[in-house]
Order: structure tokens, then sequence, then C-alpha cells
């Protein structure tokens, strides 16, 4: 393979790829699926482009500057190789989190059964990246992608689809003003009181 193999392995890559929060993890796969898809695909759609292909590009621009097509297309096919895991040809959002440099599931050093209030301030400070005051959009989706994360089965299966429903389901018990967003009262009622997941 090219040089760009090495930078296929991003646990080599030291400082050049910062760990990431999963909220921007969210808004990294929000960029790429394109289509909303819910997935990243791999094929080429009628158009020509390519959700995968655009992905890899931006990737290997970032960690090594320029790579030539073909370095492109043999990063592709590492990757798929590597991370799609159900041979489905696209990337579904458990596979695509295994092939970027994430942060450690943050929901995992909690009791899924008893959040105190010291434990809900730091759950609330990291999820809420943009110190809004309100965990919303992105933010929301990372919180649930790591609440079904810490039941490790749970986790290898998420989909954007499953994500979406279980989004619908938590606002519509914890958002209690209807905003779409969740105040530190509603989530620390639904976190310490409604838990669910
Ligand atoms: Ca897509
Ligand atoms: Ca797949
Ligand atoms: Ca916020």
């Amino acid at each position: 393979m090219t040089s760009c193999e090495s930078y296929t392995f991003l646990s080599k890559l030291g400082g050049s790829v910062q760990i990431m929060s999963i909220v921007d993890f969210m808004k990294i796969w929000r960029h790429y699926d394109s289509d909303k898809s819910g997935y990243i695909e791999t094929e080429d759609k009628a158009d020509g482009s390519n959700e995968f292909r655009d992905f890899v590009t931006d990737f290997l621009k970032q960690c090594v500057g320029q790579c030539d097509d073909t370095s492109v297309q043999e990063t592709m096919d590492f990757f798929i190789q590597k991370y799609d895991v159900n041979k489905d040809g696209k990337f579904q959002l458990s596979e695509m989190i295994q092939l970027l440099p994430v942060e450690d599931n943050f929901m995992a050093q909690f009791s899924k059964t008893k959040i105190n209030t010291d434990d809900f301030e730091r759950i609330f400070q990291h999820y809420d990246q943009d110190n809004s005051g309100k965990v919303e959009g992105d933010e929301i989706d990372g919180l649930i992608r790591d609440l079904v994360s810490v039941d490790e089965e749970a986790g290898k299966e998420l989909t954007m689809d499953k994500l979406a429903t279980i989004r619908a389901e938590l606002l519509s018990v914890a958002d209690m003003d209807g905003d779409g967003q969740l105040d530190k009262k509603e989530l620390e009622y639904f976190l310490i009181s409604g838990r669910k997941f």
C-alpha cells in the first residue's frame, strides 16, 4: 500500500488527530451523511458523488496534507474492509464511531440507576458543549449514543434510525416546555428519576 496506509491507523497519529468528543463526532457524521439517509454510503450515487469518498478525502488531507485518487481509493478499501463490520457497503453510526478517535463513553463511569447531583453536574457540562445552558441537537444525539452504548451489545447495533426513535421518546418524556432542547432541570429530572436506557 502507499504512504497513506500508516495514516489509516489513527492510533499511530499521536498529536495530528485529536481524540474527539462524541458531540463533535455527531457533527462530522451529519456533515458527511449529505443525503440524510442515516448511513455513510460507500457506493457512488447517481450524480457521481460518494459520501464515504468525501470523508476519506478530507481525512487524508487533514492527516497528510494531500493524497491522490489512488491513495483515496486504497484507504477507502482498507476502511471498508476493517470497519464495515456487517458488510452492507455502508457505514452505520456504530461502525463509523470505531473508525474515528472518539472519546471513551463518558456515561460508562456512572451507575445506571444512581446518578447523584455531582455526577449530574459533570454530565451536563460534558454534553452542553457550547455552554448554551441546554443540551440540544448534536449534543442530545451524543448523549443518547452514550446512554445506549453503556450496554455494549446495544451500542454495536446502533443506527441513526434507532437513535432518532429514542430521541423522540426522550424528548416526549423529558422536554417539558417542548422547545426541543433539554435544560438542566429537564435533563436532571430525566436522568435521576426517569432514565430508561
Ligand atoms: Ca447517506
Ligand atoms: Ca455497515
Ligand atoms: Ca448546548
